[in-house]
C-alpha cells in the first residue's frame, strides 16, 4: 500500500507540500495523457491551462466536456491513501483541473493562494498535482513558497490585468516571500501534494516542451462545501451551486455536504 512515510507527513506539515516517493504507474499515465489530448481537442475554445472540472462528463456545474479517466484517477485508492495521511480518512473529492502549458506559449500562473475563491468552510483542501509531462524549471513547473501555509492566513493579493496569465490574482505582500520559492520538478507519473494555504504558481513555459499537470482537490468532510456562496475566481464570479462532489472515502462528518446535486445527467 503506498502511503506517506512519517518523514513525508512531517514535510507536508512543515513546508506545506511534499513530493511522495509514490508514482502513478506508466500504463495509467498513458491513459491519462490520451484523455488529456481528447479533452483539449473537445474544448477548442478554452486555453489548455484553464480546464477545470474535466472529470465531469454529464455537463453539471461546468461548460466543458470532460473525460471519465479523470474521475477514475481522482477516486483512485492509492491517491486516497496518500491524501488520508494528511487530511484523515473522511474525504470529499470536489475538483479536478488540467493545467496544460503548450511549448513556447504556455502561460504564467501568478503566485497565489487558492482559499480566497473556494467555497469551503472551514477552509481545508489538499491538492494532488500529478505530472502528465515531465515538469521542470524550463517548462514552467509548479513553484511554491515553503512554509507560507503555516499561520493559515491569506496574504494580500492584487489584480493583474495582463492577458497572458491563467489567473488574475497575485500575492503582493512582501512578508509572503520571506522564504525563496522552491521549484517542484517532477517526472511524468510523479506527484506533489500541497495545502490550501500554500502560496504557489508557475512561470510561463519558455521551452519548446509541453507541461501538462492534473490538479486533484480533496477536502476533509469536517468541512462543508458551501454551494450558497458566490465566489470570485480569477476576477469573474464562480458558481459552485450545481457542482457535483464525491464522498471518496469514509463518512460526512459535518453532515452538511450534499452528494446528490449534479450527479444526474
Ligand atoms: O499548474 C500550475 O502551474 C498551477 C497549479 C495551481 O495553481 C493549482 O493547483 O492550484
Amino acid at each position: 500500500m503506498p502511503a506517506l512515510t512519517r518523514e513525508e507527513i512531517r514535510t507536508y506539515e512543515e513546508d506545506g507540500y511534499v513530493v511522495p516517493s509514490y508514482r502513478v504507474p506508466e500504463d495509467r499515465m498513458a491513459v491519462l495523457a490520451a484523455a488529456a489530448e481528447e479533452v483539449m481537442a473537445a474544448n477548442p475554445g478554452t486555453r489548455p491551462e484553464q480546464l477545470p472540472n474535466i472529470h465531469i462528463t454529464n455537463g453539471a456545474g461546468t461548460h466543458l466536456k470532460g473525460h471519465p479517466a479523470f474521475l477514475d484517477i481522482a477516486l483512485d485508492e492509492h491517491l486516497l491513501d496518500l491524501v488520508s495521511c494528511v487530511i484523515g480518512d473522511d474525504i470529499v473529492m470536489w475538483g479536478c483541473q488540467i493545467f496544460c502549458k503548450p511549448g513556447s506559449d504556455g502561460m504564467e500562473v501568478p503566485m497565489h493562494q487558492d482559499g480566497q475563491y473556494w467555497p469551503i468552510r472551514p477552509l481545508a483542501t489538499c491538492t494532488v498535482w500529478l505530472a502528465i509531462d515531465d515538469s521542470d524549471r524550463e517548462n514552467g513547473c509548479l513553484a511554491v513558497v515553503p512554509g507560507s501555509h503555516r499561520d493559515e492566513v491569506h496574504f494580500r493579493h492584487h489584480t493583474r490585468t495582463d492577458d497572458d496569465i491563467v489567473l488574475n490574482q497575485a500575492v503582493d505582500d512582501p512578508r509572503a516571500f520571506e522564504r525563496p520559492p522552491a521549484f517542484v520538478e517532477l517526472e511524468r507519473g510523479q506527484l506533489s501534494m500541497h495545502d490550501i494555504y500554500l502560496i504557489h504558481g508557475s512561470a510561463p513555459n519558455s521551452s519548446g516542451r509541453r507541461r501538462a499537470g492534473l490538479a486533484l482537490r480533496y477536502m476533509p468532510t469536517t468541512s462543508w462545501f458551501r454551494r450558497d456562496l458566490e465566489m470570485q475566481y480569477g476576477g469573474y464570479p464562480s458558481n459552485f451551486a450545481d457542482r457535483p462532489i464525491w464522498l471518496a472515502r469514509g463518512r460526512d462528518v459535518c453532515g452538511r455536504n450534499d452528494f446528490t446535486i449534479g450527479h444526474t445527467a
